[in-house]
């Protein structure tokens, strides 16, 4: 494995830069903050940031102003993602070595690492990172526990979507012995307020059930109705439409007025659904991808794909 390496690699920097994804889930920023702590914990005389947009996963405000010049000399890991397009702060360009250490299906295409880490037998980034520590001897503390773990808990939601369900309960059950705050984070994750949840009936209510897919459209009006960014309905709202028995495909697509194009979000039930994401530029993992759309005549061109590829497999 190419841990021994990572290890040497730290050994041999003295400032740490962790990257993850741009717009991040908990699994991004547990593992970030997650890996920020081993690595704290374990080389305390070390300079380790993280860095990157800021939303509310980032509960203790971790994330950290850093000047282009620490770059420099810098050993610069990014997690949770391997595509360079989809990177927070694309400063990793300036830094002496970059790590991509990643459990999504894309091929990386970032030049400048000189270790790449991508293996989609992992359920979430933040199992990765546990097993590389545990690999490697380092000590997990209990701060570092309650991040990963929030990952591992999100990104296989809630232990339903798991790729080897065996590591995935041996590594929760790693991180809670280290005193991971399991009840905190599902408070966090799972506590709604009265707004919110009135919110989702309205857009639950707005899904179009066609052919065995089901899809919602997002457009301006929505932004102008209510108060609520673009994340929390296009990743917030996408499940909504989860768990029915005759839809076996879900989307969600989402006006995103800063960068005028629209977010796709993807989810299946038992069919692969990525390549159809890939298409159209996007990514991900086989059951919960998504893309970047151009326009709404794409949005129905992608709508069409997917009731295609049902009809397929019938
Ligand atoms: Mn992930």
């Amino acid at each position: 494995m190419n841990y021994q390496k990572i290890l040497s690699k730290v050994m041999n920097h003295q400032v740490i830069i962790i990257h993850r994804h741009s717009k991040p889930d908990f699994d991004a920023i547990g593992s970030q903050v997650g890996w920020k702590e081993i690595l704290v914990e374990n080389f305390p005389n070390k300079a380790v940031y993280v860095v990157g947009d800021q939303n509310r996963f980032d509960v203790d405000k971790d994330m950290q102003e850093v000047p282009d010049a620490l770059y420099e000399n810098a050993l610069v890991f990014i997690l949770d993602v391997a595509v360079k397009h989809m990177v927070s702060d694309e400063r990793y360009k300036l830094a002496k070595d970059v790590i991509v250490i990643d459990h999504h299906k894309n091929d990386c295409d970032i030049d400048e690492a000189s270790i790449v880490v991508s293996d989609s037998s992992y359920s979430a980034c933040a199992e990765l990172i546990t097993d590389m520590a545990l690999e490697l001897n380092l000590k997990i503390n209990q701060r570092a526990a309650s991040f990963l773990y929030a990952g591992l808990v999100t990104d296989t939601g809630r232990f339903q979507w798991m790729h080897q369900p065996e590591r995935v309960f041996l590594v929760a059950s790693i991180l809670t012995g280290l005193g991971a705050k399991t009840t905190e984070l599902y408070d966090f994750l799972y506590v709604d307020t009265l707004e919110n949840k009135q919110l989702k009936t309205f857009f639950q209510n707005r899904f179009v059930y066609e052919d065995g897919v089901a899809y919602l459209k997002n457009d301006k009006d929505v932004f102008e109705k209510f108060n609520i960014d673009v994340f929390s309905v296009s990743r917030g709202m996408v499940n909504l439409a989860a768990g029915i028995e005759e839809i076996k495909i879900w989307l969600n697509f989402t006006y995103d007025a800063e960068k005028d194009i629209i977010l796709g979000e993807f989810r299946s039930r038992g069919i692969k659904i990525v390549d159809i994401a890939k298409k159209y530029g996007g990514g991900g993992h086989e059951q919960a991808c998504g893309a970047s759309l151009k326009s709404w005549a794409e949005v129905d061109n992608v709508i069409s794909d997917y009731k295609a590829l049902l009809k397929e497999n019938k």
